[in-house]
């Protein structure tokens, strides 16, 4: 057994997938308000016009808004020493760009934020996690306008500042390489792909734009890094990355080579950038040759470099296949390209199961970045059923877990600096890719259906008492 001793354990969370109250205490609209859930298809509106139930996913998610004693008691049951959240940006600048914060939403996470802290957590805080007001989309399109940088900044130090002395650890934003890609113009950017100005025709991609607003978005995040630290320079200030980690589908050369640029340009390139502070070679000239190289503004190259970060997070689920054969077959969860890997199985949303995959990746960014290293999601998203009982047998999910655990344990042994595990989704919240309730992560059930009905009661899955003891023995009882 070889975790640390400080080792932190606990779980991980975005704010409009589980908080509810969509419109309580003065929140204004956020992207994820307008997501509807129909079975598994997920569909977005722009109008902001309201018709309940249409819109559960965040309106009333698990409804954290009024149950957060509760939950947080359920953790602190658990043994977590780390829980990981994200603000919602509009319950602080409802429509993102107010000149004074809404004191109301400051006192909502004052109370969680000082509930954790006296069950035993520390807190680990998203600025962004897919949940721009929707105010920056429709006046500003996003991260496509430059002056964004600065509500992004102004809403980064109002709560940096209040809570400087209660938050050591922080993440600027989710999943940023997404913002690399032609779905991450909405969730990550804050664009509207539906919108002509920047999309003529109708055409979804227009990655000149897209990459453009990428940069102001790096240069938003790095100005925050640096100014967290002349809050508080014992701040812990990460990047998150989806890191889908890929493996050539055959060895033929072509099918290395394919592989080695999808790693670069999606799981590499945004974290060089946050970690490195300037473009990796192989970005700028794959942008230079393509014409779509972004305009850099005097004084954006220096801040770029000033505000690398101190630790990398990242969140691991599974691994993909990447080939030059069209005709291999599909994982069945339609990611990223990616081809299926005849000796891993996936889960029921078609994600390949791969901890070996997971000391891999360990490996492979410490030997790239050598700095504190922090899993910041992983899980498996299964349908759970409730017996009459009120148990729910989750060896599923044990199996799962104490795989990954097991392959962290095993990088630790081979020199991965890795400091922290916050396992996606440790009570069950709204599936951010489908928008279902159905696909559950949480050691805690919680009676929620994808038509948004259910009691909202909380039960304690098989795998609660499981993951404790993992906690309590800093893993070594698996
Ligand atoms: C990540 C997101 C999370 C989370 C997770 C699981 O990409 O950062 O917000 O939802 O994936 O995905 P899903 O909810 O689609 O199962």
């Amino acid at each position: 057994m070889t975790f640390p001793k400080d080792f932190l354990w606990g779980g991980a969370t975005a704010a409009n997938q589980f908080e509810g109250g969509y419109d309580q205490g003065g929140k204004g609209l956020s992207v994820p308000d307008l997501k509807t859930v129909g079975g598994v298809k997920l569909e977005r509106r722009f109008t902001p016009t309201v018709e309940e139930g249409v819109y559960y996913p965040s309106h009333k998610a698990i409804d954290f808004y009024h149950h957060y004693k509760e939950d947080i008691k359920l953790f602190g049951e658990m043994n977590f020493n780390i829980f990981r959240m994200s603000i919602s940006w509009s319950r602080i600048f409802p429509m993102g760009d107010e000149l004074e914060p809404n004191e109301a939403g400051l006192a909502f996470y004052d109370d969680v934020i000082d509930e954790l802290i006296k069950n035993g957590m520390t807190p680990l805080i998203t600025l962004s996690h897919f949940e721009l007001p929707m105010g920056i989309v429709e006046n500003y399109n996003g991260f496509s306008d430059r002056r964004v940088i600065d509500l992004f900044v102004r809403y980064a130090e109002t709560v940096m500042t209040r809570y400087k002395s209660k938050v050591k650890y922080w993440i600027t934003f989710n999943e940023m390489n997404f913002g690399a890609m032609d779905h991450g113009e909405l969730t990550v950017l804050g664009m509207n792909p539906n919108d002509e100005t920047i999309y003529p025709n109708g055409a979804k991609t227009n990655e000149k734009v897209r990459f453009q607003a990428l940069h102001n978005a790096m240069v938003a995040s790095a100005k925050v890094v640096k100014l967290g630290h002349d809050i508080n320079p014992d701040f812990m200030i990460g990047c998150m990355i989806c890191h889908i980690t890929s493996y050539p589908l055959t060895p033929k050369p072509e099918d290395v080579l394919k592989r080695k640029e999808f790693d670069l340009l999606f799981a590499k390139f945004v974290g060089d950038v946050q970690t490195r502070g300037v473009y990796p070679p192989y970005m700028t000239t794959y942008l230079e040759k393509k014409n779509i190289f972004p305009v850099f503004e005097p004084g954006d190259a220096d801040i770029l470099k000033a505000g690398t970060v101190d630790m990398y997070t990242f969140s691991y689920y599974m691994t993909i296949c990447i080939t030059t054969d069209e005709n291999a077959n599909e994982t069945g969860g339609n990611l990223m390209g990616g081809k299926a890997n005849p000796y891993l199985k996936a889960s029921e949303w078609g994600w390949q199961v791969d901890p070996i995959g997971l000391e891999y990746t360990l490996l492979d960014l410490q030997d790239r970045y050598n700095m504190p290293l922090m899993v910041v999601e992983n899980g498996l998203g299964f349908a759970d059923e409730l017996q009459a009982d009120g148990t729910i047998v989750d060896d599923y999910r044990i199996d799962y877990m104490r795989d990954h655990i097991k392959a962290m344990d095993s990088a630790i042994e081979k020199g991965a600096n890795l400091i922290g595990y916050t396992m996606w989704g440790p009570i069950d919240l709204v599936s951010a890719g489908t928008g279902e309730m159905k696909k559950r992560y949480g050691f805690i059930y919680v009676d929620m259906n994808n038509d948004g009905s259910g009691s909202l009661k909380r039960y304690k899955k098989k795998s609660f008492d499981w993951y404790k003891e993992v906690i309590t023995s800093n893993g070594a009882v698996l």
